[in-house]
């Protein structure tokens, strides 16, 4: 319910479809140890292209599935997203989540920077809830080679976490860059050390290795790993469910899951899939592709990455984008790559591609050159400290004289008034428009959420709409019908669209509301 349409739909999919298959993951899946279906991108996604709030999500997903622990994905002092907040507004986000209906939080850092880290494990724990601190995983510890990122590299980094007070260990795969052999070696390593260590492995199947890999981390003593059901899973996406769940079937690790059942809730979202087809990152991926093990980008950025070379009409400038992304990795200093860093690495790859400039260039000619602004923030230190530090001397000539910082970024940040900036809301918006959650939702992304509050005081609640009339439109005559409470449903048929097309840019449309005959003048924005 959230990193499968991250990952494929480019995080389109709406509450109104999620809610429709609540019910029958309450019923079925008891078992599961979490889902996960909040935070990442959702957040934004839902409220900017969506018109939805996403605490409403939510709350609502809570009291259709009361019986399974929801999970989000927390972007440590970043939060859901993209900049460093001040602590109290951390901290306030995970208690207003946890009211909401999360409890596990995977917390991880784009760096794996551990005082980033260390400000969403504890903002987490005062909320009372369960901290699944996360190493991001990158290189690889299977390969003598690669020695960067190797087994004393991560064992280091869980040591600190788990000294850090969280309950469960996560490895984050965010690329899908595991092979079997380096998932042995990894849990092991971890194994040994914090033989009752809780460990949740997430991984992205982009190559086509995730269920071997998941074999061998249960072989390894790992205790959960992240799936998506078969329909939504794959490529991009976390290895299937129902794959995993048959692989497991009698042997000593079996799930005990009903595959029938997975079966048919595989059904359910395949037929759903459908009408989120102008989102699908099949229009131009078609198969898995182990280059990932090179160019090492994350999966929902790789998908992003591909459409915009493929709309540009360049499809060859992926492969461009891709060599000049491994590229920019390496002028970078060979970092993690995730939400947020990623964007920094694919922001450089574009601009390397777009200057037609390869690294040997980029460095001969830095003096000159005028830098994205996320690569001289980077550089500057305002995302957190890279393990093995910045590359010099290309941190000091791509900053030319702007101030490096050295501490956590959000240390210097004065701490929000919430209060303030809700009576500010309220006088812009009206009193009964704004709730404690739409504060937070500005502090997060303050345009966004004016733009949604403006929507919904125009339109109203449209995610009652289905998903075919929400991004299509209804047909003449189909009848349609909108609950807009429980047990409150309108019967709404459009009956004509007047040819006169008026000054204003506006047509009258003609329909019926539950019997009765209405018109209204609407923008016709075609
Ligand atoms: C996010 O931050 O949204 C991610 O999915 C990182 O993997
Ligand atoms: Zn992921």
């Amino acid at each position: 319910m959230r990193d499968a349409h991250q990952s494929l739909l480019a995080t389109r999919v709406r509450t109104y479809d999620l809610r429709k298959s609540s019910p029958f993951v309450a019923k079925h899946f008891p078992q599961f140890y979490s889902l996960e279906n909040w935070g990442g991108a959702t957040f934004d996604v839902c409220m900017r292209f969506l018109h939805e709030c996403p605490w409403n999500r939510l709350a609502e997903l809570r009291e259709l599935i009361p019986n399974i622990p929801f999970q989000m994905l927390l972007r440590g002092a970043n939060a859901v997203g993209y900049s460093n907040y001040s602590d109290n507004v951390i901290e306030k986000f995970c208690q207003l989540s946890v009211d909401y209906g999360i409890d596990i939080f995977r917390v991880f850092d784009s760096l794996n920077y551990l005082p980033n880290l260390k400000v969403g494990m504890e903002a987490v724990g005062k909320a009372n809830g369960v901290i699944e601190a996360a190493i991001c995983y990158t290189g690889d510890v299977s390969d003598p080679n690669r020695k960067k990122y190797d087994l004393n590299y991560y064992t280091k980094l869980v040591d600190e976490l788990v000294k850090m007070g969280t309950h469960v260990l996560a490895i984050k795969d965010m690329a899908g860059l595991l092979k079997p052999r380096a998932t042995t070696l990894l849990v092991d390593s971890i194994r040994q050390k914090h033989p009752d260590l809780p460990i949740h492995i997430h991984t992205h199947d982009t190559a086509g290795t995730g269920v071997a890999n998941y074999l061998a981390a249960f072989e390894a003593g790992a205790d959960v790993v992240d799936v998506a059901v078969d329909s939504m899973s794959g490529m991009t996406s976390q290895p299937t469910m129902g794959g995993l769940v048959a692989a497991l079937q009698n042997t000593k690790h079996d799930t005990g899951v009903d595959l029938l059942k997975v079966n048919e809730y595989s059904a359910f979202w395949e037929q759903t899939r459908l009408l989120y087809a102008p989102f699908e990152c099949t229009a131009t991926m078609k198969s898995g592709n182990a280059d990932v093990y090179v160019n090492e980008i994350p999966g929902g950025q790789y998908t992003n990455l591909q459409f915009q070379a493929f709309s540009l009409g360049l499809g060859t400038q992926f492969e461009d984008v891709k060599r000049a992304y491994t590229e920019a990795n390496k002028l970078l200093g060979d970092i993690v790559k995730v939400t947020p860093s990623s964007k920094i690495v694919g922001d450089l790859a574009q601009f390397m591609v777009q200057n037609k400039l390869s690294s040997k260039e980029l460095v001969e000619r830095v003096d000159d050159l005028s830098f994205p602004s996320s690569v001289i923030e980077y550089m500057q230190g305002l995302i957190g400290q890279p393990p093995g530090g910045f590359p010099e001397p290309l941190r000091t000539k791509i900053l030319k004289g702007k101030e490096k910082y050295d501490e956590r970024p959000g240390s210097s940040l004065e701490p929000l008034d919430f209060k303030k900036i809700e009576n500010e809301l309220k006088k812009k918006f009206g009193e009964e428009e704004i709730q404690e959650c739409d504060v937070m939702s500005y502090v997060m992304f303050p345009k966004v959420l004016e733009e949604y509050i403006e929507f919904r005081k125009s339109y109203g609640p449209v995610d009652c709409y289905e998903t075919r009339i929400f991004f299509v439109g209804p047909k003449l005559g189909e009848p349609i019908e909108i609950e807009i409470e429980h047990g409150k449903t309108l019967h709404i048929v459009v009956l004509a669209i007047s040819d006169l097309l008026r000054q204003s840019g506006e047509r009258e449309v003609f329909f019926q509301v539950n019997g009765q005959l209405r018109s209204m003048k609407v923008k016709d924005t075609a």
